[in-house]
Order: C-alpha cells, then sequence, then structure tokens
C-alpha cells in the first residue's frame, strides 16, 4: 500500500510541486486548497500516476478543516505525512500603515489555519508512529526581519517554534517535525502579496535565478523520505543571490 501525504495549498507554487514530486513516487495524495478548478485540474493530471482525493478546503474555516479530515476515504485516511504549506503575505507597507484585515487574514491562514490541520491529523500521524512526518513550510521571514515584513514575518517565526516545540511533545511517537524555511522563491506568491502586480513581480525575480516551487519540491520529499531515525529539526534555503543587508541606521 502506498503511503500518503496530505498537501495543503496544493493549487499553486511549492504544494503544487510538492504534488507532483510526490505523486511521481507513486504516493497517495490528498490535495487541498481553495481553487477547485486547479485540484480538478491537478488531480486530473496526477490521477495517472498514483491515487488523488482533492478537498476544497479553506483552512481556516475550522470546522470544514475538521470534518475533511474526518471524512478521508480509504486509502487516503492513513496519513504519513503532513505538508502544511497554505500560507501567504499580503502587502508590503511599513506596520503603521498596514491594513489591520490583511494582518487578521495572515494570522488565520499561516497560524490559525496551519494549527487547526496541525490539531485535525495529529491523533493519526501519532497512532502511525515511527516513519511518519509533519513538515511545516517556514520562511527566511521568520528568521531575519525586513522592512513590511511585520505580521508574516512573525506568522513565519511561530511556524517556525512551534515545529520545534511540538518536536517536544512529540519526543518518544516516532512522528519527525520539519520546519523548511525558503527564501526568495518564484511563485504567485509575489502576485498574491502585491494585489496582483505584474511589474512587482518581474522586477523582484529578475536577474535573482530565484528558488523554484520543484526545488522546494525536491527537498520536502527528501524531508520526507529520510530514514526514519533522522529528524531534520530546521531547514532554511536560499538562493545564491540572496543574503543579508547591514542594519540599518538613521542619524540626527
Ligand atoms: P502560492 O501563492 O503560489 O501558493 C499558496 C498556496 O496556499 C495556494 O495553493 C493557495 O491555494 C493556498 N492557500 C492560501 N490561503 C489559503 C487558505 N486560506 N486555505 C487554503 N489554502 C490556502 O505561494 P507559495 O507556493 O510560494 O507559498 C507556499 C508557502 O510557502 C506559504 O506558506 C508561503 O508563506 C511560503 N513561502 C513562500 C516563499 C516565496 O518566496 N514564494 C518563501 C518562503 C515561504 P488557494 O488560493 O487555492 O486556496
Ligand atoms: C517569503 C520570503 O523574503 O518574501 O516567505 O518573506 S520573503
Amino acid at each position: 500500500m502506498p503511503n500518503t501525504a496530505f498537501i495543503t495549498g496544493a493549487t499553486s507554487g511549492f504544494g503544487r510541486a510538492c504534488a507532483r514530486r510526490f505523486a511521481a513516487a507513486g504516493w497517495n495524495l490528498v490535495l487541498c486548497g481553495r481553487r477547485v478548478d486547479r485540484l480538478d485540474t491537478l488531480q486530473a493530471e496526477l490521477e495517472t500516476q498514483c491515487a488523488v482525493h482533492s478537498v476544497c478546503l479553506d483552512v481556516r474555516e475550522t470546522p470544514a478543516v475538521q470534518a475533511a479530515v474526518a471524512a478521508l476515504p480509504e486509502p487516503f485516511s492513513d496519513v504519513h505525512v503532513l505538508v502544511n504549506n497554505a500560507g501567504l503575505a499580503l502587502g508590503t507597507a511599513p506596520a503603521q500603515d498596514c491594513d489591520l484585515e490583511q494582518w487578521h487574514r495572515m494570522i488565520d491562514t499561516n497560524i490559525k489555519g496551519l494549527t487547526t490541520v496541525t490539531h485535525a491529523l495529529l491523533p493519526r500521524l501519532v497512532a502511525r508512529g515511527r516513519g511518519t512526518s509533519i513538515i511545516n513550510i517556514g520562511s527566511v521571514a521568520g528568521h531575519w526581519p525586513y522592512p513590511g515584513g511585520n505580521v508574516y514575518c512573525g506568522s513565519k517565526a511561530f511556524v517556525e517554534q512551534f515545529s520545534l516545540a511540538l518536536r517536544s511533545d512529540l519526543q518518544g511517537s516516532g512522528v519527525r517535525v520539519s520546519c523548511l524555511a525558503p527564501g526568495l522563491s518564484e511563485s504567485e506568491f509575489t502576485l498574491v502579496r502585491t494585489g496582483g502586480d505584474q511589474a512587482a513581480y518581474d522586477a523582484l525575480y529578475a536577474g535573482a535565478e530565484p528558488i523554484q516551487p520543484e526545488d522546494i519540491a525536491d527537498t520536502v520529499f527528501w524531508l520526507a523520505t529520510l530514514p526514519p531515525h533522522l529528524n531534520v529539526n530546521a531547514l532554511e534555503l536560499m538562493p545564491v543571490s540572496q543574503s543579508w543587508s547591514p542594519f540599518t541606521i538613521t542619524r540626527r
């Protein structure tokens, strides 16, 4: 019986690339996202390689998440790997100019949604134990503050620390937890963040050789298929073109 990967945010970017990577290895897939047309297209593409169960799901909707997990049919109910990938950034304005509703949407998705999915699947992962994995997609934004990062940075710092604390609680269960923190990566993430600003998208990635979703998918698959006695706690990944800036000092 093939293993099952439960992937949130499978309609785009990292999540879709992960779905393709796991499908290529013959895993069963549970694919979640809000855009049902994209789920249908991806399911049709991947069903030639593996069994696919798509769930139109907003991770912010707690009862819907719980119901979707409770209703997982065979052979998808025995989840081996949870890829907590659904997330977003909204805006790049300084905190003092930000829209509170955007802050709340990031918190509801990146923190509340991720914890809700985790809470719903934990009993199944613990029941299976050794060899299972939770792979949370954090970000360099959770490690390194930058102007306009404000709540997005905070939400990804939560993902990292929650991942490490989960490891503590799961000690002895055999369930692994990894937080993968990518840097500059090319995906619709930037269009979502900028409200569809294609010029901003083009400018951000121009000449930068950013991480591609397939790079993340290969890394997630590697994490998920490590020997069961190994746990990568945290992994930060940047394109070679990216590193740090000096501190900024305002002079009087
Ligand atoms: P995309 O915008 O390409 O994909 C985001 C995915 O999240 C989509 O499939 C979207 O699906 C899903 N999603 C968003 N909100 C919800 C929701 N409320 N409920 C369910 N699904 C949701 O971005 P990426 O692939 O780049 O981002 C994936 C993750 O990686 C995010 O957590 C992001 O913060 C993180 N990340 C991204 C980086 C980057 O530079 N791109 C770098 C570091 C981390 P749908 O709209 O159909 O619901
Ligand atoms: C996405 C990477 O640098 O835009 O998490 O915050 S960054």
